[in-house]
This record gives structure tokens, C-alpha cells and sequence, in this order.
């Protein structure tokens, strides 16, 4: 029979070398508009997660520094359209990770819209990765390397009475200013590029992170997956013996 010829044995030991091969790091998504409850949503897996390797890094790392013209008119800038990211270097950050690779993160200065010119967020290789940010299903490549995409979806009250309290008390600014912006930039970013990216989502959460059945019920989807990894690890061929069966 088939079995016996050289095709079957090369895809059974390929098999086995794929079982045997260091697995890639989960990568999860989490999107969502401004204020909707991203971050206490990626801390409530993270702490769930507690006995794997989990990092998250926010897209918000990777703003563009204003130069002198951008900074003068600092009010005239869009901080909630796509071209505000760095999503090259993004993609670069979040492809080495997944194949294994440590990488340096960009420390940005929400006060002064820049950089940190000498000093990076130095992000080890994990077992898991979640890539937060209002524009991360934005960029189809960025996208791709995603193994799980979650949205945020939280109503847009909530969350401009949510960015009102945090910009002014975490970010200095006053509620005038916050208002003009949020008219001006935000909100149309929101229906242009933020909403229409809901569609790649594979779980939409309602109510952030007040929405602990939908958390748990992610942490175990995660668990299923990384469970799976370890019995890669443990039984090494158990693949071959399917992957024979298969021919
Ligand atoms: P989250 N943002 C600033 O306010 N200042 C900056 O220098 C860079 C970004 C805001 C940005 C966006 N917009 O709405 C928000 N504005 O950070 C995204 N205006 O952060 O996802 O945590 O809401
Ligand atoms: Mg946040």
C-alpha cells in the first residue's frame, strides 16, 4: 500500500520533526476604542495566566515622535489615525517575538509626543503575546500573525466619560481640551478605522472588563491551546501515528 512508499515516510518524519520543534508563542489581539477597557481586559488574562510566560505590548509603544513643526502644532495633530504608528517597526517587534526572538520596545512620552532616544523596553520570547492597541486589526499583516483577535466593545459613553476622568487626572489635561479632541480626531477615527476593524474580531467582548464569563471563558481557550503544545512536548509522536493513520 501507499504507506510503505518514500511520500509516506517523508510526511511522517516531517511530522515528527514539526512535533518536536519548539512551539511559536500564542498571539493575541486586543482591540477596541479609546477608553473601552483594553488594558484591564489584557491584565484580567494575565493574571489568569499566571503560571505561563505572558507579555503584552501596546501599540501605543510604537507612536511616532512629533518633530518641531508636528510639536508646534501639536493641536492639529491626528495621535488616533493609522499613520500615527510606527507599524513597520510594530510588524518587525511582533514577528521576532513570534518566532522566538527578544526584542526592544519603544518607550513613548505621552506628555512630550516623543521618544525616548536612549532607552527600550527590553520584551523576552514568552508563551504568549498580546499585541493591545484602538488600530492593531488595522494593518492585514499585523493581523496575520495573530492567533486570537478580541474587541473591546464598550458603549461610547462609557468610554468618553472613562477618557475624560483619565486625561485629566492621568494626563494633565483639562476637560475643554479632552472634548475638542475627542470631536475633532477620536471620534471620527473611531467610525473610520477603529469600528470597521470589529469585523476581523473573533470574540467581541461586551463591557470590557467588567465581562468576567467572557474573560474565563478566553483563559480557557488559551489554555486548550497552550495544553495542546505541552502534549506535543510530552509525546512527541503522537502526530506521526495520526499523520500515518491520515495516509
Ligand atoms: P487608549 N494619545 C494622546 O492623547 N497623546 C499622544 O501623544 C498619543 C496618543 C491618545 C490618542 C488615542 N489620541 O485616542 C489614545 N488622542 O491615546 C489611545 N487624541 O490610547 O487605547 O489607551 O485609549
Ligand atoms: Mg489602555
Amino acid at each position: 500500500s501507499g504507506l510503505r512508499t518514500p511520500t509516506a515516510t517523508s510526511a511522517s518524519s516531517s511530522a515528527f520533526a514539526e512535533a518536536n520543534a519548539p512551539h511559536q508563542p500564542f498571539v493575541i489581539g486586543v482591540s477596541g476604542g479609546t477608553a473601552s477597557g483594553k488594558t484591564t481586559v489584557c491584565d484580567l488574562i494575565i493574571q489568569q495566566l499566571h503560571d505561563h510566560r505572558v507579555v503584552l505590548v501596546n501599540q501605543d509603544s510604537f507612536y511616532r515622535g512629533l518633530n518641531a513643526e508636528e510639536l508646534k502644532r501639536v493641536h492639529e495633530y491626528n495621535f488616533d489615525h493609522p499613520d500615527a504608528f510606527d507599524t513597520e517597526q510594530l510588524l518587525d517587534c511582533i514577528q521576532k517575538l513570534k518566532s522566538g526572538h527578544s526584542v526592544q520596545v519603544p518607550i513613548y512620552d505621552f506628555k512630550h509626543h516623543r521618544r525616548s532616544s536612549d532607552s527600550f523596553r527590553q520584551v523576552n520570547a514568552s508563551d504568549v503575546i498580546i499585541l493591545e492597541g484602538i488600530l492593531v486589526f488595522h494593518d492585514q499583516r499585523v493581523r496575520n500573525l495573530m492567533d486570537m483577535k478580541i474587541f473591546v466593545d464598550t458603549d461610547a459613553d462609557v468610554r468618553l466619560a472613562r477618557r475624560i476622568r483619565r486625561d485629566t487626572v492621568e494626563r494633565g489635561r483639562d476637560v475643554n481640551s479632552v472634548l475638542e479632541q475627542y470631536a475633532k480626531f477620536v471620534k471620527p477615527a473611531f467610525d473610520d478605522f477603529v469600528l470597521p476593524s470589529k469585523k476581523y474580531a473573533d470574540v467581541i467582548i461586551p463591557r470590557g472588563g467588567d465581562n468576567h464569563v467572557a474573560i474565563d471563558l478566553i483563559v480557557q481557550h488559551i489554555r486548550t491551546k497552550l495544553g495542546q503544545h505541552d502534549l506535543c512536548k510530552i509525546y512527541p509522536n503522537v502526530y506521526v501515528i495520526q499523520s500515518t493513520f491520515q495516509i
